[in-house]
């Protein structure tokens, strides 16, 4: 699938506005929703979660399915030349699409694109589209949702809610709605499916680079057999660089212009299919992982950046492409190089702008809360129950590997994208861990055109390289450690050591590790001249201690703070208004501790920090 562009053979209309929308009282099925108006329907944006918009609890943490309301039209001549798509980007967590009170295609998991072809429903005037929207999350969904919730059980525990509700295994806010653009896409009846590109480069630190670049185009529709293909290779200025024709074809390249962190170069590449046109603007770089270094272009590259969120006032988890760009903005003020795609995959504006901005990203399914045993996670106070438990335990293996083929299918081309994340903090380290990642790396491995390095962000609890599937698993160790705050806070000495020895451990199996969380919750505006948790000055004086201790092992290659921003999640005692590990608060204002970064950051090169 591709990103929907305007084209010479292509357009794209944006359905992003006002929708008619209405909570489910429960008989909205049985009711048929979706065949007529919506009665008593109240307004919301598209793209945006829900949750934050109106006024009250019902609203924030309604449970179950809600309705989204508008009319299309699409001009007769259209329809009956072109192939008319309906694509919504990312629905969260699960869709049913309506039109005209006929149900088009219905999809799981509320991060990823999908399409529908509208042309055989489509009628002249107005179209009732109808998106209902479920946000449940259970056992079978990733994100996992479990029967108690993870950080609220509170004292005793026992107390089980009149209503019911979801219990995210996750630490952020369970926001929901149609989050992402949708659009009608238009194409020629015979059409470009997919593109893939890969780039030999034969010497990444040559003075002269050259490279061969191999574009495979999967082609669909009435005579896609039959259909002549052209490829054409555009410089930034727009110059003609090469060309080939065929649907596999592998073109030489001389002083390439290579993709590189903060210094990104995007070729254009030009596909043309019978009558169809598509662009992809397309980075030449690589990535590789030799010994304890991780190279991009053939140099020792050291990670420097956050884990984020996509999380805004009121857009929730919706698209805010303003925001993005300030992120950006903040993330090259503070002489960072790189993010985290946690916990789920971003919005492809956001790949996009990456890509275009030269920032590095770790890319991540929608695999957290994997884990029964993690703080009792989801059956906090509840029944113990072993995570890979066949009867009782996750299933969500199948669609495990949906996602994975999903997020490879749709980013496999985004240079900024440098390793694939198969999990957060999942249970990689009891029985059925192994039997569960193994196959699932392997198919990232096997999906991947241009083979990135895998990974999985390990909990502390996981242990070590004795007990983390990760040592055996991953190609880059990634460490999510919270020492000296959920372990051993307010000391910061005794975790120190702690640290230090986990490190000594992790050094034995020769691969490079990064740290992919660390952090402190810390209140904007609180201060003490002795510092204590939840105040500015602990904050710095918890980074420096870890960065301390990273910066005594070579095999160390990078540190991504725990979070770029303040959060919204779940209540519990533990979270004031959200989760404040943030180096700037919500609203993007520094607090001290990004002072401190900002210090380090311009300090710490991107390239060849460790030898
Ligand atoms: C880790 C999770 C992350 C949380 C963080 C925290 O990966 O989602 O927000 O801890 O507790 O367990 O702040």
């Amino acid at each position: 699938m591709v990103y929907p562009v305007l084209t010479q053979s292509r357009f794209v209309s944006d359905l992003s506005g006002i929708w008619d929308f209405r909570l489910d009282n429960g008989n909205g099925f049985a009711e048929k929703w979706y065949e007529k108006p919506l009665a008593d329907a109240m307004t919301m944006p598209v793209p945006s979660s829900y949750n934050d918009i109106k006024e009250g609890i019902s609203f924030r943490d309604h449970y179950g399915w809600v309705f989204y309301q508008r009319n299309i039209s699409v001009p007769a001549y259209i329809r009956e030349s072109q192939r008319v798509v309906l694509r919504c980007d990312a629905v969260t967590h699960h869709a049913k699409v309506y039109l005209n009170g006929a149900m088009i295609c219905e999809h799981f998991g509320g991060f990823l694109p999908f399409e529908a072809e509208l042309n055989a429903y489509l009628k002249d005037g107005d179209n009732l589209l109808t998106i209902a929207v479920d946000n449940v999350i259970d056992y079978t969904t990733l994100p996992v949702g479990g029967e108690k919730g993870m950080m609220s059980g509170g004292i005793g525990g026992g107390y089980t809610p009149k209503k019911k509700q979801n219990n995210p295994n996750f630490d952020f806010f369970n926001y929901c709605g149609i989050t992402r653009p949708v659009r009608i896409v238009t194409t020629p009846k015979t059409y470009i499916d997919d593109i893939a590109v890969t780039a030999d480069v034969a010497d990444p630190l040559a003075e002269h680079v050259s490279a061969v670049l191999h574009v495979a185009v999967k082609a669909a529709g009435e005579h896609a057999d039959d259909a002549e293909c052209l490829v054409e290779v555009f410089d930034r200025a727009g110059n003609k660089i090469t060309e080939g024709k065929g649907r596999d074809v592998s073109l030489d390249m001389h002083d390439v212009c290579l993709w590189q962190p903060l210094h990104a170069y995007l070729y254009q590449i030009k596909v043309t299919l019978g009558e169809d046109v598509y662009e992809l603007p397309y980075g030449i770089r690589t990535v590789k992982v030799e010994g304890c270094r991780f190279l991009i272009n053939g140099r020792p590259f050291y990670f420097k950046g956050y884990g984020k969120h996509e999380d805004t006032f009121p857009n929730g988890r919706g698209l805010n492409q303003a925001m993005n760009v300030k992120d950006i903005s903040l993330i090259k003020w503070q002489g960072a190089n790189s993010f985290r795609c946690s916990h789920y995959p971003y919005s492809e504006e956001m790949m996009r702008l990456a890509d275009e901005e030269g920032i590095v990203v770790i890319d991540e399914t929608t695999a957290v809360g994997v884990n029964f045993e993690f703080g009792g996670g989801a059956n906090f106070n509840g029944q113990k129950v072993r995570t890979f438990d066949p009867e009782h335990g996750v299933k969500t293996f199948e669609h495990h590997k949906d996602v994975i083929r999903d997020l490879i299918d749709r980013d496999k081309n985004y240079a900024c994208v440098v390793m694939w994340n198969i999990a957060n903090e999942p249970d990689s380290y009891k029985e059925g861990a192994y039997e569960y990642f193994a196959p699932l790396y392997a198919l990232a491995r096997e999906l991947d055109p241009q083979k990135r390095p895998c990974t999985l962000t390990s909990v502390q609890s996981a242990g070590g390289p004795d007990t983390d599937v990760s040592a055996k698993l991953s190609d880059v160790i990634c460490l999510n450690r919270y020492y000296g705050w959920y372990v051993g806070g307010p000391d910061l000495e005794g975790p120190e050591e702690l640290l230090r020895n986990e490190l000594k451990a992790w050094e034995k199996l020769g691969k490079p590790l990064m740290f992919t969380e660390y952090g402190a919750d810390t209140v904007m505006g609180m201060h003490d001249t002795t510092p204590v948790m939840y105040t500015e000055e602990y904050q710095v004086d918890y980074y420096r201690m870890n960065n301390k201790v990273f910066d005594e092992f070579g095999f160390v290659v990078g540190e991504h703070v725990w979070n770029f921003a303040d959060f919204a999640t779940s209540q519990s005692l533990l979270r004031v208004q959200g989760n404040k590990k943030g180096l700037f608060t919500r609203d993007r204002k520094p607090k001290l501790a990004a002072h401190y970064f900002r210090e380090r950051w311009h300090q710490v090169p991107d390239f060849d920090y460790k030898k």
